[in-house]
């Protein structure tokens, strides 16, 4: 059977785009893969978090994967950091990947910004960690958002050097998976900006823990140009803020931006941003709900990522023995 990994950064503010982008992709695939779905707090640390935050922001992690439909009995749900063979086998791969290639990245060059001399190491070797989280379970598919598509290719490239430098066919070539129309949702306040976590304003996304009415607050202060939608996908074009809310809109009703389009080319915003807000309340509100419930017992959320960790833990012990024969480090 064919493997599944993924993994969502516990940095707080979880939000729409990763709902769409990456966790409600999760739910479907555990049907004809072997999941296994993690918290990522050690990609998390790369940049500074508050302690008490980060420990709490990885229940919420754990907590949205079960809210969204996330089986745990048949997939793995566990924390990064209570599996050492990511850190370990991290390690390796920061001696395989190369400077060029790590050079090439675009999420450090955004988000070490104009003081790069100040990031993090970590956050520069942040897509050799992500590698050492998929190949230390062989997995084959990593579902993701399209900006983690870079970081895939790099997961790739990596693999390939480890298995050409020492002659071997150990690790997969792992191929992304990216679903529907919403694999990149966008800020609320700024079409060409995606919607994320650190966004300073609240008022560029909808996160998981928004009440209808904040939700709606959001989607009518959500920025637009003054047509009204227009009757095909080609009409929108260099209408970036627009393009998003159609394409959130198809992606929460499940259907194509084609078919929104055909219903509500025509409309002002001043109609759609009510019809958006109720889908948004119907199909996303109850994750949310949900989510906040499993938070109140944060016992029940630790036990499940306990026994996923050590779920995980088993799978990487005959990875992780074959690599080391392979670099040539002596059994203990
Ligand atoms: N805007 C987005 N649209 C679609 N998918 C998205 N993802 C993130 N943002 C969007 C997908 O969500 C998964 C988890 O992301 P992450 O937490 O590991 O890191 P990120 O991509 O850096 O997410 P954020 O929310 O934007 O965080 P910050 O602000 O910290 O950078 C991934 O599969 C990602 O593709």
């Amino acid at each position: 059977m064919s493997r599944i990994f993924s993994g969502v950064q516990p940095t707080g503010n979880l939000h729409l785009g990763n709902y769409l982008g990456a966790i409600r992709n999760f739910v479907g695939l555990q049907e004809n893969y072997e999941c296994i779905y993690c918290a990522v707090d050690m990609h998390a640390i790369t940049v500074w978090q508050d302690p008490a935050a980060l420990r709490s922001n990885t229940r919420e992690v754990a907590a949205a994967y079960l809210a969204a439909g996330v089986d745990p009995k048949t997939s793995i749900i566990f924390a990064q950091s209570n599996v050492p063979a990511h850190a370990e086998l991290a390690w390796i791969f920061n001696c395989i990947a190369r400077l060029g290639w790590l050079n090439r990245m675009t999420q450090f060059k955004e988000k070490a910004g104009k003081n790069r001399e100040n990031a993090s190491l970590g956050l520069y070797a942040y897509p050799s960690l992500m590698a050492a989280d998929i190949l230390a379970y062989k997995a084959t598919h990593v579902p993701v958002g399209e900006d983690q598509k870079q970081h895939l290719e790099l997961t790739r490239d990596i693999a390939q050097k480890f298995n050409n430098d020492y002659g071997v066919d150990l690790f997969p070539i792992v191929e992304p998976l990216i679903f529907g129309e919403a694999t990149r949702v966008m800020s609320l306040r700024d079409g060409s900006k995606k919607m994320s976590k650190s966004d300073p304003s609240d008022y560029s996304r909808i996160t998981f823990t928004d009440d209808r009415d904040t939700i709606a607050k959001k989607l009518r202060k959500a920025r637009t140009d003054a047509d009204p939608l227009p009757g095909s996908e080609e009409g929108l074009e260099n209408r970036p803020e627009a393009a998003n809310l159609v394409g959130i809109y198809a992606a929460l009703a499940e259907s194509s931006k084609q078919d929104v389009l055909t219903e509500f080319g025509g409309s002002q915003f001043s109609t759609f941003k009510p019809i958006l807000t109720e889908l948004a309340v119907e199909k996303f509100g109850p994750v949310g709900e949900e989510m906040k419930r499993l938070m109140a017992d944060p016992g029940h959320v630790d036990a499940i990522l306990k026994e996923g960790a050590a779920r995980a833990h088993k799978l990487t012990e005959p990875v992780m023995r074959e690599v080391k024969e392979v670099v040539g480090f002596i059994a203990p």
